[in-house]
């Protein structure tokens, strides 16, 4: 490695000084990087130290709580309520939005999945960190929930941390999508995906098919499509159970993740405020898009902390094309169908 390569700390300081973000951020996105560089260490040797298994808990919505779904949340919990500049988090692992800090200078807030796809951690495949910061709304001299409630076009900054064969970490301020790779032996992140643009299009899809007969005929259409092999379409299916993994790989080779509604769990499972929107936000600056299958994930207003979605994610065209299986029985819907079938139709559509 030359020693010109760019760290990530010299990075936010660069873009500071051209004013693409304010010297907080670069404070927080430090403090993130700090974070992924102890959550590395200690997800990488979980099995030797006694940190792999159950806690005996369930989360606030409902998931049996990792020993390192806490340990994650613990770390980024402290790392960020250090800084000062932080009055609130939301996190998956915590039941309500934790209040940090008051005072003037605690002007932002954190929203975070510690762990995603801490399923993965037993047999040692990827998991991430996702995070979107937010400034406060609200007046007084502390944070409430309600600086949380915020929709996804108010992040001023967000990204994720993939821990898989190296540790990435991608971060946007709104104005460009940049991807640092750990190297261990410097303890550094360095710049290793310089400006990510997401390609247009893509040959990848990605999501638990598992699910294909909960979803509805209008989401089956769309899988039928890209399976099938009478046509000249080839795309490959890609699943790792690990959100940032999977989302990493559509940004950088071009693909689409989709996680839709069933009939049971008409939003999914995805979580809006610390998983969805804060992707979307990275992907849409890359060039790509978010949606549900029919709304903006970044619009989409935030009721409550811990509020699913249906995801679709990836490149421009692939999402378009999702969109356009979900939407396109709209108008036919209750045309010559009975009232079981117009049901299952609703199940990942459209209004
Ligand atoms: P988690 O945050 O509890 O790990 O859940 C989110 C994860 C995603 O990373 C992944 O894409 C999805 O859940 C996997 O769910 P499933 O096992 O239903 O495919
Ligand atoms: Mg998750």
């Amino acid at each position: 490695m030359i020693a010109t390569a760019t760290t990530l700390n010299h990075h936010l300081w660069q873009q500071q000084r051209e004013s693409k973000h304010p010297i907080e951020l670069s404070i927080l996105l430090t403090r993130m990087g700090f974070v992924a560089k102890v959550l590395t260490r200690e997800i990488s040797r979980a099995a030797l130290v006694g940190k792999l298994g159950l806690v005996g808990e369930k989360n606030a919505t409902g998931d049996a709580q990792k020993k390192l779904d806490v340990f994650s949340n613990e770390v980024v919990v402290s790392a960020f309520s250090e800084t000062g500049l932080v009055a609130a988090i939301a996190s998956e692992e915590l039941d309500q939005v934790q209040l940090v800090e008051c005072g003037s200078e605690a002007q932002y807030i954190l929203c975070t999945d510690p762990l995603d796809g801490s399923s993965n951690t037993e047999s040692s495949a990827a998991v991430g960190t996702i995070f979107g910061i937010y400034r406060r709304t609200t007046g007084g001299r502390c944070g409430s929930e309600a600086d949380a409630l915020q929709p996804g076009n108010k992040l001023v900054a967000a990204g994720y941390v993939l821990y898989g064969t190296s540790t990435v970490l991608v971060y946007s301020t709104g104005d460009r999508v940049d991807g640092f790779t750990l190297d261990p032996t410097l303890g550094e992140f360095i710049l290793s995906h310089e400006n990510i643009r997401c390609p247009e299009d893509g040959k990848l899809y990605s999501a638990n098919l598992s699910y294909y007969q909960d979803w509805g005929t209008r989401v089956q259409s769309f899988v039928d499509y890209l399976g099938d092999r009478t046509t000249d379409s080839s795309y490959s299916l890609r699943y790792s159970g690990a959100l940032v993994a999977d989302v990493h790989r559509c940004l950088l080779e071009g693909g689409v993740y989709f996680y839709p509604g069933t009939q049971d769990q008409q939003d999914g499972k995805l979580r809006l405020l610390y998983e969805n929107a804060p992707l979307a936000f990275v992907v849409e600056q890359a060039g790509g898009k978010a949606s549900t299958g029919c709304d903006r994930i970044l619009d989409l207003p935030i009721e409550s902390i811990h509020q699913r979605s249906p995801l679709v994610i990836g490149s421009l065209e692939l999402v378009d094309l999702y969109e356009s299986f979900v939407q396109k029985s709209k108008q036919t819907r209750y045309s010559s169908i009975d009232e079981e079938e117009a049901a299952s139709m609703y199940v990942g559509g459209c209004n």
